[in-house]
Parts: C-alpha cells; structure tokens; sequence
C-alpha cells in the first residue's frame, strides 16, 4: 500500500461524494451582490427542492465552496470590487473545482463581456431577469449531468464497480459509521488465482470477460449494502456492514464455489478459473485504523494463496 489511507482526511469528503450522494438535493451556490435577488433564486430552488445558498461576500468564495460542496454556481458578473469573470477564471486553476458547473446569471448586457465569461470558465450564460421556471429548469438539468458524471468517475470502465479510489472512500465512510454506531464491519481482499496463465494461454480479452464475469457474481451475489470496487488488474475489494467474520467467510466460501463452478469457452476449449480471499473484520482492529484492515485483510489473502489458492482465509 504504496499510499496509506488517511482515515480523517477521507472523512472531510464523506458528506459531499460516494453514492449517498446520489438520493441528495442538488447543492447551489449563489454568489451575488443583490441580496434582495439572491433571496428570490434561493426561494425559487429551494421550492424545486434544490440545497440553495447564498454567498454575498465573493471574498468568502473558497472557502464557502470547500464547505458546502456545490454541485452547481450560480455566478453574478458585476460586484462590487470583484468580476466574476474573474472568478470563474481563477476557480479554474483549482484542480478541486475544475468540474464546477458555473452559470453566469448577469444584467451584463454588453456581448463581448458575455462571451468573455463563457470564454473564461463559464458553462452558460443567462441574462437577467430569468423567469422562475426557466431558472430551476436550467440549474436542474446542469446539476443532474454534473451528477451522473461524478458517478461514472467512481466507476471502473471495465467492470463498472467503484475505482480504486472510490472503493477506499467507501471504507473510510464505513470504519467512520461503525465508530459512530458501533457496528461490525468486514473487508475481504479476492484475487483471480494465476491469472496470468489465463491472459498467457487464452489472451487478453478472454482474460477481461473472467474479470467482468467475476464481477458480475460479486454485483449480484452480495447484499444491496455492500461496496464492491475493482482494487487493481484482478483484484478485487468488498466491504460488508453489519457482516461478521464467520458471515463475510461463508459468503467468500459461497462466491469462491460460484467462481469456480462458471466456465469459459476459448475456441472451442472450456476452462474455469478459481479465486483466493482474504478477510479482516472490524471486530478485531481499532478503526480509527482502516488501513489495518487492508493490510489485514491482504495478508490474509497472501496466506490463501501460500495454503495452495482457491481458498477464503479470515
Ligand atoms: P496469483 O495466483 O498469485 O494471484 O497469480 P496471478 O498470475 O493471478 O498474479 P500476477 O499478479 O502475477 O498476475 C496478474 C495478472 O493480471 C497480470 C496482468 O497482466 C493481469 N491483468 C491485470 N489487469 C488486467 C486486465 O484488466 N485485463 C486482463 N486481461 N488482465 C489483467
Ligand atoms: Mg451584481
Ligand atoms: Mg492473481
Ligand atoms: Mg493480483
């Protein structure tokens, strides 16, 4: 684990990404100087059931967004001592809000401005006033894209599962919930057994369809609540709430007997592969230490693959 994972620098982002997320209102940020204007887009969202806030000091923008996370900002053009403009330009150069859908909702009349803000950042231009409805249909339609994106960089292109990344924030958001709930969690490490026989002898694409194949058992044989990501090439990693050890290591015995049952075709041959896991369980760590778990749970594996593979060791 060449980067440790920081448990409570993970935690800061709990609230804004994972899936969680998806159920949540749309967040909207509204930076303008009129407060009385302000007041009106606020009411207007939230009456479309949308998070508004409103940030009138654009001094404050930084570190209004780390706070309330946006999915969406609505973004005045004239204020007093700022531009805008830019705003939105200087935002850019934050990696963090690169993504950040930004409208500009201006009176600017002037075009060569208008194409300036769009030019230098901005997603959409709307000249005020706006009609209420057009607003919400607007803000809407760009915070819905803006979410389904954000889901799709969590997934893994082959598989669809979490990434790397997102499936070790889903474990910080966990040992975080089973601190604050006192529940027992279980985090299993699988790895295809020599696999490398199986790209060797079968090729490539044969050797992607047994990683989806597996990954397909491990979508649909687990429960609803437990996180699955793709952890690297054809390693994989689950992370089961309310699971036990003894629970996580009869469900591991059940997918590995599953693994080991499907079979492939590769011209004309029929072969089948097996899978090792390990498994860590909450139970036995402090939490505040996630990467025990990992570490735990990945030594176990290595001992399922010494003890001769095709085998959950817990
Ligand atoms: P072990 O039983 O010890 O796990 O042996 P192994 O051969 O599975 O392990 P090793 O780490 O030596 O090899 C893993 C192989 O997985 C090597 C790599 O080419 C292959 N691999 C990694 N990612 C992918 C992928 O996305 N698609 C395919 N087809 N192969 C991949
Ligand atoms: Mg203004
Ligand atoms: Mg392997
Ligand atoms: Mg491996």
């Amino acid at each position: 684990f060449a980067r440790p994972l920081d448990v409570m620098k993970l935690v800061e982002l709990i609230d804004s990404r994972v899936g969680e997320r998806e159920a949540e209102a749309y967040r909207i940020l509204i930076v303008d100087d009129d407060e009385l204007l302000s007041l009106h887009y606020q009411h207007a969202l939230r009456g479309a059931g949308m998070q508004a806030e409103i940030e009138p000091d654009p001094a404050d923008l930084i570190s209004r967004l780390e706070t309330f996370r946006p999915d969406l900002l609505l973004l005045d053009i004239n204020m007093p001592g700022y531009s805008g403009i830019e705003l939105a330009t200087s935002l850019r150069f934050y990696e963090e809000w690169t993504g950040l859908p930004i409208v500009f909702l201006s009176a600017e009349v002037n075009q060569e401005r208008q194409l300036l803000a769009l030019g230098q950042g901005g997603d959409d231009f709307i000249a005020k006033p706006i009609s209420e409805k057009r607003l919400v249909s607007v803000v809407r339609a760009r915070a819905e894209r803006m979410r389904r994106l954000a889901g799709l960089r969590a997934c893994d292109g082959l598989t669809g599962l979490l990434n790397h990344v997102h499936i070790k924030e889903a474990l910080a958001v966990e040992c975080m919930r089973a601190m604050r709930e006192q529940s027992t969690f279980s985090v299993v490490m699988l790895d295809i057994d020599h696999f490398k026989q199986v790209n060797d002898t079968y090729g490539h694409a044969r050797g992607d369809s047994v990683i989806r194949a597996l990954s397909h058992l491990l979508k649909t044989r687990l429960r609803g609540s437990d996180k699955v990501g793709r952890y690297g090439g054809e390693e994989f990693l689950a992370i089961m709430p309310g699971c036990q050890k003894d629970a996580a290591q009869r469900q591991c015995d059940w997918l590995r007997e599953a693994f080991a049952a499907l079979e492939f075709e590769h011209e004309g041959v029929i072969f089948s592969c097996t899978l090792s896991a390990g498994i860590a369980s909450s139970e036995d760590y402090e939490l505040q230490h996630a990467n025990t778990l990992l570490e735990c749970a990945d030594q176990a594996l290595y001992a399922a693959k010494d003890g001769g593979r095709n085998r959950v060791i817990g």
